[in-house]
Parts: structure tokens; C-alpha cells; sequence
């Protein structure tokens, strides 16, 4: 179990920033051709932030609690990836807004459609179509404070052929606003991500928008396109066994940030490539459990700027630098 728990660990360790979106124009940010140390501190921390959580999404090869009713978004249920990209960036003041939004016995009662079966009993259903209407998930205090959802998402087990473990999910104008008697944090998701384990290999892949919203207005949007393939060192992958044993990373993609959060104001398009495999150690025991390798996001048409993280020598050890090859 360590190996689940480990990386699940990386995953909050890197998220001390977030990701999550703003708006600006649809077509997709084009703008930055140059990102300077405290901007690539804030852009490379959500990075690493999301791959960490894509890299998760292998790990947790079940669905250990909550149902498609209450507790839809608490830890190890469906909906938590939602929950945890949130909780990345949400202000402090809606932490108890938030807390009641993750909480295992939060009353959810969307409209599900599809097949609600889990044949394999894995924790993941066949293939449902979650609607929340007005009401359907919302939760108010005495004091005004509250939180509601609004949107759907579709959820599906993927397993078949050499998929031994897999599951897609896809939202549709999936929105949670969290808020209180005078303010709001609202984020939007458009889009989906999957993963899939075989004996030989494991993936997963991005491709959605998340947009963030204070008070109505626009603050950031964050455009994942991207995937990570891992490779067990030695062996082949059993999803039985509920635990990932050490091995590398691969990641490939895209990646774009456009608005105004933290020190980075600005719109950056990246390519995504790992020239040095990310080695995940299980037998770590510090955040990242990673001991090696190299994530490098070069700015699109600027293959020659960018930012990387480097992982290593040791346990835990995670830093991220700017890159400009002409100027050195
Ligand atoms: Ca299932
Ligand atoms: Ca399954």
C-alpha cells in the first residue's frame, strides 16, 4: 500500500499551487514568448502539480468509497480529482465550504443515467451520465456561506481487451461555485481524462480546461493536453495488487496558462517532454517520491526558453529553473 499512498502524498506535495484557470480568449494562450524565475516558480509548481495528480490517477486502482449519491466528491470517490484541483487554488476563507463539498456524507442527488452497474466491482460504474440540476448538490449555512454544483460529467469503466484497469471521464459545463454572503470562487471544467493499466504499461491522458473565477470575474484558465506513460523497472503491472512498484515516467503534451494568479500575469503555451525519465522510488519516504529525472516545458515556437523541474538526487528533492539557451 505504501506505493499508493506515496504517490498519492507526491501528488499534495506538489500542489501547493494551483492550477486552474482563467479565461481570456478561447483560441488558447499565445502570448509570452519569455518567463522569468518567479513567474516559471508559480506556472512549473502547477505543473508539477497536475502531473503529480495525473501520475496519481495510476495509483489508485479502485474507487474505495463514496457512490454516484452522497459523498460523490470526497477522497477515493469518483468525483475527487474535481476536489483536488480545487482545494489546489481555493482562497482560505472558503475552506469550510470546501470541507462540506468533500465531505463523505456531503448530499449529492444528481440525475444519473446510463448503465449504474459496476460489473468487475472495482468501485467504478459501466457507464453513467451524472446531471446536477439547481439544488441538486448545494449546501447553505445559517451565515450564507455555501457551495453548489451545476453541469454534468460522465463516468466510464474501460476495461476490455489488454485494459486490466481503466476508467474516462468527461465533463460537460461542469461548474462549482464556492461562495459567501459577498464573495465567490467559481471553477469551470470542459473536457476529460482517462487512464488505463495493461501488464506491460500504464497511461493516462488530459484533455481539458479548467477556468477559475473570483467574484464573476476571470482570474485564470489552464489548458492540459497532455499524458504520462509509466514503465515498471522490473516486472509487469497487476492492478490486483492495488500498488505501484517503482519505475519511471514518461510525459508528452501540451500545456498553456493564461491570467493572473500568484507572481505569474501572463499567457504561456508549453510543450511537455521528460528528456530524463521521472523515477518514481516506492521505497521513498519524502514528498515527491521521486528520485530522478527531468520535466521540461519549452514555450511553443521557443523551443530554446522555458522552465524545467528536476527531480533528485535524493527522496523529495524537486526544483524548478528557467531555461534560455541563447542567452547562455
Ligand atoms: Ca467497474
Ligand atoms: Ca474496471
Amino acid at each position: 500500500m505504501k506505493g499508493m499512498h506515496g504517490l498519492r502524498r507526491f501528488a499534495m506535495g506538489l500542489a501547493t499551487v494551483t492550477a486552474v484557470a482563467a479565461c481570456g480568449d478561447s483560441s488558447g494562450p499565445k502570448g509570452n514568448d519569455t518567463i522569468d524565475p518567479a513567474q516559471a516558480a508559480v506556472v512549473g509548481q502547477e505543473a508539477a502539480g497536475q502531473i503529480a495528480d495525473i501520475a496519481s490517477d495510476l495509483t489508485t486502482l479502485n474507487a474505495s468509497s463514496g457512490g454516484l449519491g452522497s459523498g460523490l466528491f470526497a477522497p477515493g470517490a469518483p468525483g475527487n480529482r474535481v476536489a483536488r484541483i480545487i482545494g489546489r487554488s481555493l482562497p482560505s476563507q472558503y475552506q469550510a465550504q470546501f470541507a462540506a463539498f468533500a465531505a463523505p456524507d456531503a448530499e449529492c442527488l444528481p440525475v444519473v443515467s446510463g448503465d449504474t452497474l459496476d460489473s468487475d466491482l472495482d468501485g467504478i460504474i459501466n457507464n453513467v451520465t451524472l446531471t446536477f440540476g439547481p439544488g441538486d448538490c448545494a449546501y447553505q449555512d445559517s451565515l450564507g456561506n455555501g457551495f453548489a454544483v451545476t453541469g454534468a460529467f460522465t463516468l466510464q469503466d474501460t476495461d476490455g481487451g489488454s485494459t486490466l484497469w481503466g476508467f474516462a471521464v468527461d465533463y460537460a459545463n461542469f461548474r462549482v461555485l464556492f461562495y459567501s454572503d459577498s464573495t465567490s470562487a467559481g471553477y469551470e471544467f470542459d473536457g476529460g481524462y482517462d487512464a488505463t493499466v495493461t501488464a506491460a504499461n500504464a497511461t493516462a491522458n488530459q484533455n481539458f480546461i479548467a477556468r477559475w473565477r473570483v467574484n464573476g470575474n476571470p482570474v485564470l484558465r489552464a489548458d492540459y493536453a497532455w499524458g504520462v506513460t509509466f514503465l515498471p523497472d522490473t516486472g509487469s503491472l497487476d492492478p490486483g495488487q492495488g500498488e505501484l512498484q517503482s519505475g519511471t515516467f514518461d510525459i508528452t503534451g501540451d500545456y498553456s496558462w493564461s491570467g493572473n494568479f500568484g507572481q505569474a500575469d501572463g499567457d504561456w503555451s508549453f510543450t511537455v517532454s521528460t528528456p530524463t525519465p521521472l523515477h518514481y522510488n516506492e521505497s521513498c519516504d519524502t514528498d515527491p517520491e521521486l528520485d530522478g529525472g527531468q520535466v521540461r516545458a519549452a514555450i511553443n515556437g521557443r523551443n530554446n526558453i522555458g522552465f524545467t523541474v528536476d527531480y533528485g538526487p535524493g527522496c523529495g528533492q524537486e526544483t524548478v529553473n528557467t531555461f534560455d539557451t541563447n542567452a547562455t
